[in-house]
């Protein structure tokens, strides 16, 4: 089935979100402002679509006409693997323009289209393994915000909200510059041991802390976790440096998950499954390249024995846990005690990963990637079409 168009519709929502200037997400304080999504179309010959969500900057014009539609237009739309390697032999000219981002768009909304034409969600045509998992709720990097995730007694007392809401797990994301005083190791080690004190010994805690510790800082936030029965650590230094991670991990008896934030899709992975950089994998289909790139590292995990934990919230994610048995958890998120994680985004009809009060999310059975998305809302807020 040819592929006739791609189109993009760059729209507007309202957000209470702000980014800092490191690109951390956090709660704003004044009334909502605006934020811009796009939404990509995949349009075959038979008038069939898919489609795809990401920032506008990653899909602009230039993408698009320069590498995409080169790549797509007339193409047999079921070819993803095809059609994935041929954008990613175009990224090598392209000047670092053509992302694994844009990639990993584009492919999601072809396994949108697929999923919407065979009237199954993406997991079934992946492999089902899944309908629901357990969430942990992944919290936004710490603040200075009184009452929000400012102190150590911040990430107490919502750690204790989100197991009334019925997680499981939660995963902290300590402070970062440019909040003042960050990076702290101690301050990091005083908030993990505040949230086990108050959620007690049978919910599963991670930390996700600075990126740029050295290792000496790194090994001593990861003995201090190990006291505190955590299931992991994640991300705690420069993930560049792979002899740091089979330093750190060679260390610790606590589980080292990476690399998250690392290029280099698959490849780049195998690395640290065979050098034990890592006692988990970690992949997600928007930074990996996509559903597909993502799958395999799930699966060379797999072929390591190891779990493969996926980075992110969203519907392409939430289809790869569901089609990998070597996961426990999804990540859902990221949370702040002044936003409320489950009111539905303007643009959907319906939430894509309801979780229910025991901690389990329950996957979409629409077709495609499952999202059940407003397109008079978009219509309606649209500002830009190329
Ligand atoms: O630095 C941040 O804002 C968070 O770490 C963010 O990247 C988050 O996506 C993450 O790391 N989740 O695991
Ligand atoms: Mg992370």
């Amino acid at each position: 089935m040819k592929i006739e168009r791609i189109a993009v519709h760059v729209f507007e929502h309202p957000t209470r979100i702000v980014r800092d200037s490191a690109g951390h997400a956090h709660a704003g304080t004044g009334a909502p402002g605006k934020a811009r999504l796009a939404l990509l179309r995949l349009v075959t010959e038979d008038g069939a679509e898919g489609y795809a969500f990401g920032p506008p900057e990653v899909i602009r014009p230039f993408v698009l006409d320069s590498f995409v539609r080169k790549s797509l237009v007339g193409q047999d739309a079921f070819d993803r693997e095809r059609l994935w390697h041929d954008l990613v032999h175009r990224q090598r000219g392209s000047a670092g323009q053509l992302t694994d981002r844009a990639i990993s768009i584009v492919e999601q909304a072809q396994w949108d289209w697929a999923g919407r034409k065979l009237g199954l969600p993406v997991r079934k045509l992946l492999g089902g393994f899944r309908d629901k998992v357990r969430a942990y709720g992944s919290t936004m990097c710490g603040d200075e915000q009184p009452g929000g995730l400012a102190t150590p007694e911040d990430y107490a007392r919502f750690a204790e909200k989100l197991v009334a809401r019925g997680y499981k797990g939660i995963k902290i994301h300590t402070w970062m510059p440019p909040v003042a005083f960050a990076p702290d190791p101690r301050r990091d080690v005083a908030a993990c041991a505040a949230v086990r004190e108050a959620v007690g010994p049978d919910i599963a805690l991670m930390l996700d802390g600075y990126h740029w510790y050295s290792r000496t800082d790194a090994l001593y936030i990861g003995r201090a976790l190990e006291r505190l029965g955590f299931a992991w650590i994640e991300e705690p230094m420069e993930e560049e440096s792979i002899e740091s991670y089979v330093w750190l991990a060679g260390q610790l008896e606590l589980p080292v998950v990476g690399p998250e934030s690392l290029a280099g899709r698959f490849l780049s992975r195998a690395a640290w499954a065979r050098e034990g950089a890592c006692d988990i994998l970690r992949a997600g289909a928007p930074g990996t390249g996509g559903i597909t790139s993502c799958l395999k590292v799930a699966h060379l995990a797999e072929a390591f024995g190891m779990n493969c934990e996926i980075h992110g919230n969203g519907a392409a994610n939430l289809q790869v846990v569901g089609a990998i048995r070597n996961c426990e958890w999804y990540e859902r998120g990221l949370l702040h005690p002044f936003i409320d994680y489950d009111e539905v985004p303007a643009w959907l009809n319906s939430l894509t990963d309801p979780m229910d009060r025991e901690g389990f999310v329950h996957l979409p059975n629409r077709p495609g990637l499952g999202e059940d998305i407003n397109l008079a809302y978009i219509e309606a807020h649209t500002v830009e079409r190329y």
